[in-house]
């Protein structure tokens, strides 16, 4: 497309749909009209994507899950269509401002934290590396709830994204499927002398997908995430007497649970659960009939991934498809589920692994129960007399009146991975042991990855153009040749260059932050970060006990030599966790106090942004000198914003957890800030049951005045949340160490902050972080999970060829 073409076609958009002239319009009816110009350039390659798929009858890829994170897709689908440059330019030409009509765009945000946008991640990096993959989900009508401060205070607000339309998705009315709920199930003999499952008075739902594409990086391919939305189907309209009983139905796709890890067994989330698989599985089977192909064949051709043990119901649905709608046998209905199942698991705490009660199941979904039932049947069947009574019995999926989804997922499966080497590691040896007995050859790992196209071409320019111009651009389409980079460790024109490019985007969020929230902050301190959900394990408080330090240092002795911090958090905590919502008013309290306190005089600021979302993590990112990475070692499974910020050229502050163990292993010992428990110290704590917080704390006067401080006074108005946080640390034992993680975790930070001082040798240290990040590339997860797991192969479809 020329320019000329592009003017020529907003012109016309912006009349057409919005009955005004292109000099007339706002970055709204801009926003819109390119989205459409964006679309439309796409449609003919996804549907030629889709139409050679089915000509070659090309083995898919269905990625399921609860939760996608795309975050916005303006930038994304420009830069992937090569439009970029072009676009922005004209834009800025035509007199609008760029960045405004980005910034018109809601996030589109259908998932929590990590687990949904490692999802959005790998669906972009399927498209970039031509593989034929897809998602499957729910498309909420609110997403994540917006959150705002009041008075320190969290308060959730409703995500009403969808309310100014969406230009990205198609819906596919002609695609839609049924879905069942409740009723009774009983079995009746057929002419043939087998019994058939049949089922009355259930509760029909109509399914509605809506496609939105998947652009790949310069190349032709457009894969398709379909999310499903609720309706209630024509014929069923008399059977909803009341608005109440029509408006349950109606919320079955109203809202994105904002629940991460700390469950509260809700129906309608088991009905979500049910309701998005059974529809996708369904249309899977509909698109199998369509290629002519025997359904005793239909693992050759579909490979199917349950993220997380949220769309577990995967495993029974499609046996119920194969046993009651195509008649074959158990053995062989079984054989094809299992061989065309995967799992990834993302947590190693016992008290996230999804459980649902018995009668719940059996009750609104009976069918599904039966054949949950029979899988465990079997199972115990089959091992009697092979393995100990008792690992059967801790492995099977019925447990008292409880469904053991993960339980679920490994036996009806072929792989079970975890998400980092310390995590996968953990399964096989501790929290999933009994199954690695069972079945060795199920186990795997793959460490989890980013899209460099979004966290650094896109959210990152003026590093991206810098590392352009210093080894070239294949890194964009490899990112493992960014480790070129390592040749001009000792060059200083090169890192000044790099400095300067971290000044610029320092002062960007600087901007950003002082629009924002009033504060204003000194783009030569060192920008400190910690992003991600708000959770006791992720210890944010932490952070916030080592500011207070800094904090009475200061106090102490005003004249001490200290080197300038700001301090950056963003974090939502879910509405019903009141213990993180305590932690986010004590860090806005402290935040206050100190940002305010003349003494201080700008030295130390504390920054609480509101509502962190992908679009917000792409203005912090880049601008960070320090990723903080302080979760309990064993507690997270992998992370992903560690990635993001090393990439950026940030340098993690790092316990021995998750991912962070093969940073630290790329980056080598000396670019890393590493302290803390390690996992086996953690566990010998657990066997010998001797961790005693009150006896650290009656030692370590400064850990004395921390936790003092936040119930005797210090920092102002939080009595109740400050005596929750005094007694999770003293009263309750410190579930997370961090009395014992607390010195060596200032010490640390202590040898960073002298550090930053030596400019050359903190630039280098950057560098080589962002050299080394290549390989958390999700580009080459994915191409694992394709290889191993999935089988599936690219498929060319560039336009040259
Ligand atoms: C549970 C019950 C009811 C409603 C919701 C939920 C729920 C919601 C979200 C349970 C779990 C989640 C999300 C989990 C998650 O994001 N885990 C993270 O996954 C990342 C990608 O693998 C890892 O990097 C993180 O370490 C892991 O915490």
């Amino acid at each position: 497309m020329t320019r000329e073409e592009f003017i020529e076609d907003l012109r016309n958009r912006v009349r057409e749909s919005f009955a005004m002239e292109l000099e007339t319009a706002t970055p709204n009816e801009l926003f819109v009209a390119i989205g459409q110009i964006v679309r439309a350039c796409y449609a003919k390659s996804w549907h030629n994507t889709r139409q050679r798929y089915l000509v070659n009858k090309q083995r898919q890829s269905y990625y399921f899950s609860i939760e996608f994170l795309p975050g916005r897709m303006l930038k994304s689908n420009l830069m992937s269509l090569g439009l970029l440059d072009m676009v922005r330019s004209t834009v800025e030409e035509l007199g609008f401002e760029f960045e405004e009509v980005l910034n018109v765009e809601n996030d589109m945000a259908l998932g929590n934290g990590g687990l949904g946008r490692l999802a959005s991640c790998f669906l972009d990096c399927l498209a970039s590396r031509e593989l034929p993959g897809n998602g499957n989900g729910i498309r909420y009508d609110y997403g994540l709830f917006k959150q705002q401060f009041v008075d320190g205070y969290q308060v959730e607000l409703p995500d009403a994204w969808l309310k100014s339309g969406n230009v990205w998705e198609v819906r596919r009315e002609s695609e839609a499927v049924e879905v069942r709920f409740g009723g009774n199930v009983y079995m009746q003999p057929t002419k043939d002398g087998k019994l058939k499952p049949v089922a009355e008075n259930e509760r029909i739902l109509r399914a509605i997908p809506y496609d939105t594409g998947v652009v790949g990086y310069h190349n032709d391919t457009v894969n398709t995430l379909r999310l499903w939305s609720v309706e209630v189907p024509e014929s069923e309209e008399g059977k909803y007497r009341s608005i109440e009983e029509r408006r349950m139905v109606e919320d079955l796709t109203a809202v994105l649970y904002p629940d991460d890890s700390n469950e509260q067994g809700r129906l309608t989330r088991l009905s979500q659960e049910y309701f998005f698989v059974s529809a996708g599985i369904q249309s899977i089977v509909r698109y199998y009939k369509k290629l002519k192909m025997p359904i005793s064949r239909i693992n050759e051709y579909v490979a199917i991934h349950i993220n997380d043990t949220h769309p577990a119901l995967c495993i029974p649905e499609m046996m119920r498809i194969l046993l009651d709608e195509f008649d074959l046998s158990w053995e062989k209905s079984w054989g094809l589920t299992v061989s065309m199942m995967s799992y990834t698991n993302h947590t190693i705490m016992q008290e996230a692994l999804e459980k649902w009660p018995l009668q719940m199941v059996k009750y609104h979904l009976p069918r599904m129960f039966q054949i949950i039932e029979e899988i465990d049947r079997r199972f115990v069947t089959n091992l009697t007399g092979l393995y100990p009574d008792d690992l059967i019995q801790r492995t099977r999926i019925i447990q008292g009146d409880q469904i053991h989804m993960a339980n679920l997922c490994i036996i009806g499966s072929h792989s079970t991975n975890g998400v980092a080497k310390l995590h996968s590691d953990l399964l096989k040896s501790v929290v999933l042991h009994d199954f690695y007995v069972l079945y060795p050859e199920r186990f795997n790992n793959k460490t989890n990855g980013i899209t460099q196209r979004r966290w650094l071409q896109q959210a990152n320019e003026p590093l991206a153009n810098l590392i352009d111009k210093t080894i070239g651009t294949s890194w964009r389409k490899e990112p493992t040749d960014m480790e070129r980079l390592m040749n001009y460790c000792e060059d200083n024109e090169v890192l000044v260059a790099f400095e300067q490019a971290k000044q610029q985007n320092k002062l960007a969020l600087a901007k950003y932050i002082e629009k924002t929230t009033n504060i204003k902050v000194q783009p030569n301190a060192i920008f400190d970060v910690q992003i991600k959900r708000l959770h006791a394990y992720k210890r944010q408080l932490l952070n916030l006990m080592h500011i207070l330090k800094c904090y009475f240092d200061l106090k102490d002795n005003p004249e001490m030599d200290f080197v300038p911090r700001v301090w950056i958090f963003g974090a939502k905590a879910a509405p019903s966790y009141t213990y993180a919502k305590a932690i986010i008013k004590a860090i806005n309290e402290v935040a206050n106090l100190i940002n305010h306190d003349p003494i201080i005089n700008d030295r130390m600021k504390v920054v609480f942004l509101e509502n962190y979302n992908v679009s917000l993590a792409e203005r912090i990112i880049p601008a960070a000198d320090v990723s903080e990475q302080i979760s309990l070692a064993t507690k997270e499974a992998s992370g992903t914003s560690n990635m993001k910020l090393m990439s950026n050229g940030a340098i993690t502050v790092a316990t021995m957890d998750g991912a962070n163990v093969e940073i630290r292993a790329a980056v080598g010992d000396e670019n890393i800030y590493t302290f803390g428990l390690t996992e086996e110290e953690v566990y010998r704590y657990y066997e010998q049951g001797n961790y005693s917080a009150q006896a650290i704390y009656d030692q370590d006067p400064v850990i004395q005045r921390v936790l003092n401080a936040f119930v005797d006074g210090t920092i102002p108005n939080i009595q109740r949340e400050g005596q929750e946080i005094f007694d999770s640390l003293l009263r309750y034992n410190d579930e997370f160490f961090l009395l014992k993680d607390f010195v060596p975790y200032c010490q640390v930070q202590a040898k960073l902050s002298q550090d930053y001082l030596n400019r050359e040798k903190w630039q280098k240290m950057s560098l080589i972080n962002t050299a080394k990040s290549g390989i958390f590339s999700a580009d080459y997860t994915v191409q694992r999970y394709a290889d191993d797991i999935w089988q599936i192969a690219p498929v060319d479809l560039h336009k040259e060829k």
